[in-house]
């Protein structure tokens, strides 16, 4: 009898096993692939299901005809870095110094072993990958890039399994791939040197050879020149390593096109980082004049170009109704951003931040508000939302959809919104947001209720960044405290700051409260 039950109970053991591995299987099979394209300095006027009629922007636009369009998404910050450090930890960015535009030899700003969109994501059996744009700092602390060696910590240390960079922004140096820990092709008889002082001896730079530029830069951007273009900060060597400008988009492409590829058979994660619109502007030769608006424009169409590839793939490996897609940008649009490549002077009558004020640097709409499109087929119903959605919130948001609870103090300023990312009827966005220009010395409130859509804006240095996106860059002076009614007022123009002094103070104390406690407290 005991020999019986043994040899049963064995069995029973046996058949078990595999059928616990394929269940769990099918619960992680049965998650969606989620794919963030972010652009970047794209302003909520600048494709055409936003209202653009200079361009056109069919990939996008098809996007937002299968999915939800928008109109009050946004991204943290009006720069890249602070919008993207809370894309990732799901914090504003505000409560941690060093989060403003990230220079060449910046170290790793989040740190290992901080809650992260991806970290949260392999909890639940996710394969992540962040392909492109990083600008969040690479290697240790006081130390930085080890750029001939191990570039760690990185994206792979807070929880994606394998990257494909560009280290900071292209009008940064140096121009180079990071292949998860390494600086991708480089010879090791030619290493690679980056600094921010003039190496000694001959070193041409846009100061000293601007005649052979290729393009022009118009601030800043006058020191080593690659490819034709002078950038900001200094490099040598690593010659085998560098890139084309003009290829970035579709290496961008190929690699994430390889990812998906290669883990079509499991849920995967793939934040695709573009380069365009930033400058320094300059799409492959087959873009070049495809717009009527010269460089800017040409990378639009570029950047749309990539979004039809994303979905074609997806398409073509039958994913498509088991992808969550989400379309955004890291910040509002400008024109002249360091180089002259035309963008007032062909802008016709376009309008990047569409019908809003303000652009990147600020915190009027325009700096923040931004395209924001969710679709996956035959899950969210087509449609237009004017529910506030925010890139902050994807990290709660997503770690939901993964079923993943946050753990104590992580990610305190992220929403689940996902209901409403997905399109639920009567499903509610948020009813707050901060909004921070790149170091946080500037915000803005913007508060929702039943009756109201307020927005107040601190200014304590009395000065606002490309205020009018259609003029020069440059400061103007703004009042210290303003106050707008978004739904009567949504370009900004009438402070009522003066007229209603009691909800300015009453808007003060509440941003006071979120910028102690973090925005779930
Ligand atoms: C600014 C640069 C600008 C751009 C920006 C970062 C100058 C004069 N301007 O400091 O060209 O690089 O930083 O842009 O150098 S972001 O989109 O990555 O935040
Ligand atoms: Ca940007």
């Amino acid at each position: 009898m005991k020999t019986i039950l043994c040899v049963l109970c064995c069995l029973a053991f046996l058949f078990a096993l595999p059928l616990e591995a394929d269940d769990s299987l099918a619960n992680s099979r049965s998650l969606p692939n989620i794919i963030v394209i972010m652009a970047d300095d794209l302003g909520y006027g600048d494709v055409s299901c936003y209202g653009a009629t200079e361009i056109q922007t069919p990939n996008i636009d098809r996007l937002a005809a299968g999915g939800v369009r928008f109109t009050s998404g946004y991204c943290s910050s009006s720069t890249c870095t602070p919008t993207r450090y809370s894309f990732i930890t799901g914090n504003y960015a505000f409560r941690k110094p060093g989060t403003g535009v990230a220079p060449p030899n910046a170290p790793a700003i989040i740190q290992p072993g901080t809650v992260t969109i991806a970290s949260l994501l392999k909890q639940a059996g996710y394969r992540s990958a962040v392909v492109g744009k990083w600008h969040l700092g690479l290697g240790e602390k006081d130390k930085g890039p080890d750029w001939n060696g191990e570039l760690k910590p990185g994206p792979l240390e807070i929880g994606f399994d394998t990257c494909f960079l560009l280290p900071t922004t292209n009008d940064r140096v140096p121009q180079v791939y990071v292949r998860d820990h390494r600086v991708a092709n480089l010879d090791p008889a030619d290493p690679l040197w980056v600094g921010d002082k003039q190496p000694a001896g001959e070193h041409p730079t846009g100061l000293t050879h601007r005649e052979s530029l290729k393009m022009d830069w118009s601030h800043g951007h006058n020191q080593t020149i690659h490819n034709g273009i002078s950038r900001i900060g200094f490099y040598m060597g690593g010659h085998a390593a560098r890139f084309r400008d003009e290829d970035l988009a579709d290496k961008w492409v190929e690699k994430s096109v390889e990812f998906i590829a290669a883990n079509r058979e499991q849920p995967f994660f793939l934040f695709f980082a573009s380069h365009d619109i930033h400058v320094p502007r300059i799409p492959h030769e087959r873009f070049a004049g495809k717009s009527t608006m010269s460089y800017r424009g040409d990378c639009i169409v570029q950047l749309d170009w990539c979004v039809g590839e994303i979905m074609a793939t997806l398409e073509r490996m039958n994913l498509t109704e088991n992808t969550l897609v989400i379309f955004c940008s890291d910040n509002g649009p400008v024109m002249d951003d360091g180089y002259q490549d035309f963008a007032l002077e062909r802008r016709g009558s376009h309008r990047a931040a569409g019908p809003f004020t303000g652009g990147k640097y600020s915190v009027y709409e325009g700096g923040t508000r931004t395209p924001f499109i969710t679709t996956w087929k035959g899950t969210i119903e087509p449609g237009v939302s004017d529910e506030i959605v925010c890139t902050i919130d994807l990290a709660h948001s997503l770690a939901a959809l993964a079923g993943q609870p946050l753990p104590d103090g992580a990610c305190i300023d992220s929403f689940n919104i996902l209901d409403a990312l997905l399109g639920k009827p009567r499903a509610k966005g948020r009813d707050h947001l901060v909004q921070q220009n790149n170091t946080g010395n500037l915000l803005g409130l913007r508060v929702r209720d039943n009756d109201h859509d307020w927005k107040l804006i601190v200014s304590p240095t009395k000065q606002a960044y490309n205020l009018i996106v259609e003029e020069p860059l440059r400061a103007s002076p703004v009042p210290e405290i303003q106050l707008f009614d978004l739904a009567a007022d949504p370009a900004e123009q009438h402070n009522l700051a003066e007229q209603f002094p009691e909800i300015a103070e009453q808007l003060q104390k509440k941003l006071d409260s979120i910028k102690s406690a973090g925005s779930r407290f």
